[in-house]
């Protein structure tokens, strides 16, 4: 029992936010009888600056909450009906070890797929003890290529993932281009900087088919429909190279591939970009001009460009625009993009070798499970995912997931729509339970979090729960930790040494260039001869169309519209989706609507040949006519049907890095009697 008064006592424990958002936040947790009572923003980390989201500020809501999964437990009605009963972890990890080894000893492990994405971005939950475990077993590969796989081709082609502009500049810049991304919502950390550039009198221009926040408070907004940037950012190239803004010394001194580049952009006139677009010429023009002769000119480049079939070519087209116009070299000057590579910390030492297995893309999960071709996947291992939710052609994965031949695992803090299907549940702890490292992908920072209170119920951490599954396969060796604090010991000691040094001393470290790299004076291209790869033959092959080569919109007579599902205030990706939220409509232009006799609120069924959506209609100007949007990360509770936008979306892939194309859904819309 605890002591008398100890009820009394309040504490405050710093710690970080891993979850995958650019901002990496410093959190300050304060706690009662250990329990967690409040959590905010630390001013220790002057981008947090004593501010965090709401969806963190409430996060014990989670941590606490009646969807947090407790205890590991096992499948006992049919699959998807959510009916367990309770074991003990022995008996759990007893019974996934020995399907492991049965699927190994039979069919081979490639049968079994480790499906894991960005639940967390910490160094310890995923890519350390998972991968000790999968490497050495010999498992399929999972290409992770739900987000960032386009932009992080075109930034690995061009740039060989060069760092970026940082927020803190961003207020020494004169012109900013904020390009498909959103960070009222998706990375509120920015926004001070960028009202401090705005004051300093910076031009602001944001393209994005929606009037956000940002295109709100923009100079410029060009309402672009979704999948065209490519043409625009193609006709930008134009304009500088025929107008004699293309900066040749730049080009010449520090580029390959220009020559290419500009045949490209040749047909792409302002006004075929515009018509192509969906927006006006001049506007378009009057953009390729001031970019023109702005000084210092940044483009941020965001991910909302890169989820359909151009994205790949779009992204790079964007990331070309610095160096052709001769950008580079200034402060605020540049492009900004994911700083995730930005420390240059390699982490292949990781963990053993990975192994030559088959490598299944993740936006195809949905057909691999239910058309194999070749050897199927028969043990499904999920962590740090919910695939149910956020994958594209959501009927085949859950028709996938509810093969009665096929083993599931699900690792996760709460019981989400995946976890649903599984054949045995495991309880993960939550960040405020456990170690990890927190990189920032937008300013570049790196911080070691730590458990602020004990695991819930009987928790347990990713990298415990792999050690141990590794122990029980026989496929531990000397030396491999064997439990949270080791693994996070071994990952410390691994990373370069002066950063080490700093985590230990300050949980922080400090980054290089101040965290402030200013592009072609601190830091150059990655690539092999240290230029800037404008056209990369290998991303020139990988594009059906050849890279910059535009795929026409795949909208059609009968799905004419346009479905976009952005990030929303209310969730990380479909994290925290379990908590109650004011029902979710699709939003849609006032237009649309009138051409389909649809009212404020009424009922709607949404669909094309992938299947249909039941929701309510929310009528406002802030889309473009055409498009229509739903929140990303919606839960299956959050529809009338079950089903969310994903079960619209193709899983067809980009143009590059074999992305995912969510936006490329196109749908038709009606109004439905009760
Ligand atoms: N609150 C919150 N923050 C998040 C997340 C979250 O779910 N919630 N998710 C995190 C993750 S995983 C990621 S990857 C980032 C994503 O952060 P963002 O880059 O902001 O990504 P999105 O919200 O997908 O899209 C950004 C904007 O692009 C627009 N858009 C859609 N299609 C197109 C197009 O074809 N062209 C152009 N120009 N614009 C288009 C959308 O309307 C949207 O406003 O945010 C991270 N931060
Ligand atoms: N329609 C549509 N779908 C999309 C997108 C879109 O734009 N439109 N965007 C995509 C994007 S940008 C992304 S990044 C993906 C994200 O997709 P996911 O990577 O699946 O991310 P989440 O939906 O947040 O689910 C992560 C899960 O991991 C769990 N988790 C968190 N930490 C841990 C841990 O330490 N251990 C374990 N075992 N589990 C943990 C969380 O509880 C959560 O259930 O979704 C994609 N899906
Ligand atoms: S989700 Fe992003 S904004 Fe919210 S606390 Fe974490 S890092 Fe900060
Ligand atoms: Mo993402």
């Amino acid at each position: 029992m605890a002591k008398p008064g100890a009820a009394l006592t309040e504490s405050n424990v710093q710690t970080a936010c891993p979850l995958d958002c650019p901002d990496a936040c410093t959190l300050d947790v304060t706690l009662r009888s250990g329990r967690i009572t409040k959590i905010d923003g630390s001013k220790d980390n002057h981008i947090t600056n004593g501010y965090i989201c709401a969806k963190v500020r409430t996060f014990h809501e989670r941590v606490y909450g009646d969807d947090r999964l407790l205890y590991p437990a096992v499948r006992r009605g049919a699959k998807g009906t959510g009916q367990f009963k309770r074991v003990t972890w022995d008996d759990a990890l007893a019974l996934i070890a020995e399907k492991m080894q049965h699927a190994r000893d039979t069919a081979g492990a490639e049968t079994i797929l480790p499906l894991c994405y960005g639940g967390s971005n910490g160094f310890m939950t995923q890519d350390y003890a998972d991968a000790i475990l999968f490497r050495r077993l010999g498992t399929s590969r999972l290409l992770r290529t739900v987000c960032a796989a386009p932009t992080g081709a075109a930034n690995l082609g061009l740039y060989g993932k060069m760092a970026s502009v940082s927020y803190e500049d961003y207020p020494s810049a004169k012109l900013i281009i904020i390009w498909g991304v959103n960070p009222g919502v998706s990375g509120i950390h920015l926004m001070p900087f960028l009202k401090e550039a705005r004051d300093n009198g910076a031009y602001v221009v944001v393209l994005d088919p929606r009037a956000t926040t940002v295109a709100r408070q923009a100079d410029l907004h060009l309402a672009v429909r979704p999948g065209t940037d490519l043409p625009v950012a193609l006709a930008l190239h134009r304009y500088l190279f025929e107008e004699g803004f293309a900066d040749q010394a730049f080009l010449e001194q520090h580029t390959n591939g220009a020559a290419d580049l500009r045949k490209k952009a040749e047909p792409w006139t302002f006004e075929r970009a515009a018509q192509t677009s969906g927006i006006d010429a001049g506007q378009l023009r009057g953009l390729a001009e001031r970019y023109a002769k702005a000084s210092p000119a940044l483009v941020k480049c965001g991910w909302g460009l890169e989820r359909n079939r151009n994205g790949g070519s779009a992204a790079a087209a964007v990331l070309a625009l610095p160096a052709v116009a001769g950008k580079f070299g200034v402060r605020g000057g540049g492009f900004s993009m994911s700083n995730s590579a930005s420390w240059n910390i390699d982490r292949t030492w990781l963990a053993d070798t990975e192994p030559k297995t088959r490598a299944i893309n993740m936006n195809k999960v949905g057909r691999v499970l239910t058309e194999p071709e070749g050897t199927p996947v028969n043990v499904l291992f999920v962590y740090n995912c919910n695939p149910v939710a956020i994958l594209p052609d959501q009927r085949r994965v859950i028709r996938g997931f509810e093969r009665e031949d096929l083993f599931t695992v699900v690792f996760d803090q709460v019981m989400t729509d995946s976890a649903m299907y599984a054949d045995v549940v495991l309880p993960a702890t939550t960040f405020l339970e456990h170690y990890d490292f927190a990189r920032g992908y937008g300013p570049i920072t790196l911080q070691l979090g730590r458990p602020v209170i004990d695991a819930v119920g009987e928790s347990r951490p990713n990298s415990d729960v792999f050690l141990d599954l590794s122990r029980r396969l026989e496929l531990s060796v000397e030396g491999d930790p064997e439990d949270d604090l080791e693994s996070m010991l071994a990952v410390l000691n691994h990373l370069p040494e002066k950063v080490g040094n700093d985590l230990r001393e300050n949980w922080t470290a400090r980054p290089p260039h101040d965290g402030r790299p200013v592009q072609f004076v601190d830091v150059f291209p990655n690539t092999a001869d240290r230029r800037v790869d404008l056209f990369p033959p290998a991303l020139d092959t990988q594009a059906p169309m050849g890279l910059y080569g535009y795929q026409p919109d795949p909208g059609t007579a009968e799905f004419p519209l346009a479905l976009i599902s952005p990030a929303s205030d209310r969730t990380i990706s479909s994290t925290l989706g379990e908590l109650p939220r004011p029902e979710v409509r699709l939003e849609m232009h006032p237009d649309d609507a009138a051409a389909r006799g649809v009212e404020e609120g009424d009922r709607l069924r949404l669909w094309n040949a992938l299947g249909e959506v039941r929701i309510k209609a929310h009528l406002t100007h802030l889309l473009r006519p055409g498009t229509v949007a739903m929140p990303k990360g919606l839960w299956r509770r959050n529809t009338t049907n079950g089903y969310t936008s994903n079960a619209l979306s193709p899983d067809s892939l980009s143009d590059l890095g074999g992305g995912a194309c969510f936006n490329d859904a196109r749908v038709q819309v009606e109004r439905v009697m009760k």
